[in-house]
């Protein structure tokens, strides 16, 4: 066995027994998947989005997620409040950047939260986090219309650039603190035939960094690693997007460890 296959049970584990709190800020359309995901994974999520409690909710979570799927000014205003509280308590951000470049508003929300917060974790697909350094990939809506190979640059430049650990999510999925580079390679394509798969993703990453902060890239290694092995073995007994979204909420809290095990497929870079 080895090292990773061997800390992804230890991790879904201790999620299970810990049940962190996972505060979450995100859009309308995935909040009911993410909370419903989070519970299946044995995490404890909780939304909140009111200034007046942001940030006391922020400071006795284990994690907190910041979503601008569907953001507003006020949104925006509160996320930061949030994330302030969070890095004064020592408390892990997460940002997905949804739909970064498909207009100039979300880009700039994004920047803006990545330079006024000390952001842990930037999670997104290849053309939100490309159009965050600057690169002007072609956005539709939230979905990435870029299929280049080189995500694990992009993912580099965007860790330097914004001082924080970054994942690029695709068919292969990368994590880079700016230096190291993994490259976590399960997955199924139905994962993109249903909404929320990657903003549960950013929920269920900071699930295992709250119970993984020794080894933080490793943690996110771990979490794509089960991420993708649950939807693989959902797919296989699922005919469709509907069966199969409810058979993937089932295997984030049944999968077996001998599936982790066998399937999980992650390698360092040079
Ligand atoms: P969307 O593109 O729908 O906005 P997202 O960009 O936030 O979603 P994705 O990049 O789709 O997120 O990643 C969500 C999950 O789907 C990840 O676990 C990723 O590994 C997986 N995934 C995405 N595309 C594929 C694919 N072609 N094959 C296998 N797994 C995939
Ligand atoms: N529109 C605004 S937010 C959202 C849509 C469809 C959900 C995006 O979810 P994901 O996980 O990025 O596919
Ligand atoms: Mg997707
Ligand atoms: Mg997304």
């Amino acid at each position: 066995m080895n090292k990773m296959d061997q800390k992804v049970i230890e991790l879904r584990q201790e999620i299970k027994s810990k049940s962190p709190l996972i505060h979450n800020m995100t859009n309308v359309v995935v909040t009911n998947f993410t909370a419903n995901g989070l519970y299946a994974l044995g995490a404890s999520p909780v939304m909140a989005y009111a200034k007046e409690e942001v940030e006391d909710m922020a400071g006795i979570a284990a994690g907190v997620v910041l979503n601008i799927g569907t953001l507003t000014a006020e949104q925006v205003e509160a996320m930061l409040l949030a994330g302030k509280a969070a890095n004064r308590k020592g408390v892990p951000v997460f940002l997905d950047p949804v739909g970064a470049g498909a207009t100039p508003y979300r880009t700039d929300a994004s920047r803006r939260l990545l330079e006024e917060l000390e952001i842990t974790f930037l999670r997104g697909n290849l053309g939100e986090i490309s159009n965050l350094t600057g690169e002007q990939i072609e956005m539709k809506g939230v979905d990435s219309k870029d299929t280049r190979e080189n995500a694990a640059e992009i993912a580099k430049k965007a860790a330097r650039m914004f001082g924080t650990n970054v994942v690029i999510t695709g068919e292969t999925d990368v994590v880079t603190d700016g230096d190291s580079v993994y490259s976590v390679f399960n997955g199924t394509p139905e994962l993109t035939k249903v909404t929320g798969t990657g903003c549960l993703l950013t929920s269920v990453l900071a699930s295992f960094c709250a119970v993984g902060s020794d080894n933080l890239l490793e943690a996110a290694v771990c979490a794509l690693g089960f991420y993708g092995i649950a939807a693989e073995t959902a797919a296989g007994q699922s005919s469709g997007p509907g069966s199969f979204q409810i058979s993937f909420l089932d295997q984030l809290g049944t999968i077996e460890d001998n599936k982790l095990k066998q399937n999980f497929r992650s390698k360092k870079e040079e």
